[in-house]
């Protein structure tokens, strides 16, 4: 038995959903911990493209049980187009399959309008780049403890209460502040009382599922969303998203202790990208960034927003690596790096007469950094259908092993396309 932490160290979009599809085989719990439908993890199963968001992406693996843990924000409409689009792929979505914790908080329609208002309202450079899907504004309700909870679709009377309490401070922020419609409480009630007889059958005591799992010596692997630098606490402030996205939240997130977490298994991109605002020390803005953009087809997932690219930055994974204790490295995307005749990795930056191994600490410092680079020699063969170490380029084995001595981490899985058999694990 091994229980497994699947994250991201970078800003998302590593390749998790990928890897978490490939490690599903050996285990029989999957549990999303933080985040909501602000992610889009992208599986390639035998050529069949699958976009997942809310649902963890252990679903295409037939044996495997789906959790959706305490930490994360559900958008139960979404949830429920989601299963029906699974369904008709023929996945079995049934709630013998998927248990949802009743102290998951429930994105309402108010906390999409009131995310796309204040992003609206924000300008230019000040604008997060939300993903528009209401995850701030429903985190902040679970801090401020008016919050709707997955559990209240099984207590109606105490749901449309507790809506009707929520929406005489949200009227007022929409109306008043931001010139908007004000929202009806009969509007939001019928449209959780459409979802409530799917959303109602698969609550359940996570917590309580996952201790039993441990007890029958099953193995779990805990999905993260988003990534280490997108992290509420640790991330970029205020260009993040409202949860914790470093391997801590495993437990915390879907109600384990932290001493059940065997292995954290940290995916880094073979290069950087970003979506949305916010510093990026490595970004390109030359024909080297165009590559990465086309050759790794970087589009969001959620929302189709291109992709911003730029080289490996070795100061964010420096900290990714403190934050998250990975016992061992995914990377993904090696062969977008193919065909390059050199590929530059960041080691370190330039900071106030300074050079400093670590991203600063303080808010906006990491957009007045100058990447520091060293140069790496490039290779052209294409490793697509490579199967194992032996046969990879000498290049693009010495740029894994760059990355293993800098952050004293092995590599174990090597990812070469998008397809589920386009991985190499090394032994
Ligand atoms: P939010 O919506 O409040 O979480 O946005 C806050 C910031 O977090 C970023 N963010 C993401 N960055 C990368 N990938 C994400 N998921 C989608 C994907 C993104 C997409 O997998 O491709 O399709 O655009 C994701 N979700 C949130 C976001 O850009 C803001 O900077
Ligand atoms: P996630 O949010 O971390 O799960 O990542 P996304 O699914 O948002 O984005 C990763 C993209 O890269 C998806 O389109 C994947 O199909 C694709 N992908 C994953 N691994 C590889 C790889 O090794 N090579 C290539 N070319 N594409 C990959
Ligand atoms: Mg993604």
């Amino acid at each position: 038995m091994s229980n497994i932490v699947v994250l991201g160290s970078q800003w998302g979009d590593e390749g998790k959903g990928k890897i978490v599809d490939l490690l599903t085989r050996d285990v029989h719990c999957i549990v999303r911990f933080q985040g909501g439908n602000n992610a889009g993890h992208t599986l390639v199963v035998g050529g069949k493209k699958t976009i997942l968001h809310l649902i963890p992406s252990g679903i295409l693996q037939p044996h495997a049980h789906c959790f959706i843990g305490n930490g994360v924000v559900l958008d139960p409409r979404v949830f429920v187009d989601e299963l029906d689009t699974l369904a008709a792929q023929g996945i079995d979505v049934g709630p013998e399959r998927i248990t949802i914790s009743p102290k998951t908080h429930v994105i309402m329609p108010y906390h999409k309008f009131l995310d796309m208002a204040r992003e609206e309202a924000l300008s230019g450079e000040k604008q997060i780049g939300t993903t528009g899907r209401g995850i701030g504004p429903c985190y902040e309700d679970k801090a401020a403890r008016i919050g709707i909870r997955a559990g209240d679709f099984a207590n109606l009377d105490l749901m449309r209460s507790k809506v009707e309490t929520a929406l005489v401070e949200k009227n007022m922020l929409l109306q008043n502040l931001y010139g908007k419609d004000p929202v009806q409480v009969d509007e939001v009630m019928e449209q959780m009382l459409a979802v409530a007889p799917r959303v109602a059958p698969m609550l359940g005591d996570v917590s309580g599922a996952l201790e039993a799992a441990m007890s029958d010596e099953k193995s779990i692997l805990f999905e993260g969303a988003q990534g280490t630098h997108l992290d509420i606490d640790h991330g970029t402030y205020p260009f993040v998203t409202s949860s914790t996205t470093v391997a801590g939240n495993a437990a915390s997130g879907s109600g384990i202790a932290p001493r059940c977490l065997d292995r954290v298994v940290m995916v880094v991109k073979a290069y950087t990208t970003r979506v949305g605002g916010g510093p990026f020390p490595t970004e390109l803005a030359d024909c080297d960034g165009d590559h990465l953009q086309q050759t790794g087809a970087e589009f969001g997932a959620t929302t189709g927003r291109k992709r911003r690219c730029g080289w490996l930055d070795l100061p964010v994974l420096r900290e990714s690596t403190r934050l998250n204790g990975p016992t061992d490295i995914a990377i993904t995307k090696l062969d977008v790096l193919t065909g390059l005749d050199s590929i530059k990795v960041c080691t370190g930056y330039k900071f106030r007469g300074e050079i400093i191994e670590y991203p600063p600490q303080y808010q906006g410092a990491l957009a007045e950094v100058e990447p520091v680079y060293e140069e790496l020699p490039g290779w052209k063969e294409d490793i697509g259908g490579v199967t194992s170490w032996i046969s990879l380029p000498t290049n693009a084995k010495e740029y894994i092993r760059y990355l293993e001595h800098t952050l004293r981490t092995p590599v174990s899985i090597i990812s070469v396309g998008p397809d589920r058999d386009q991985t190499l694990i090394r032994k």
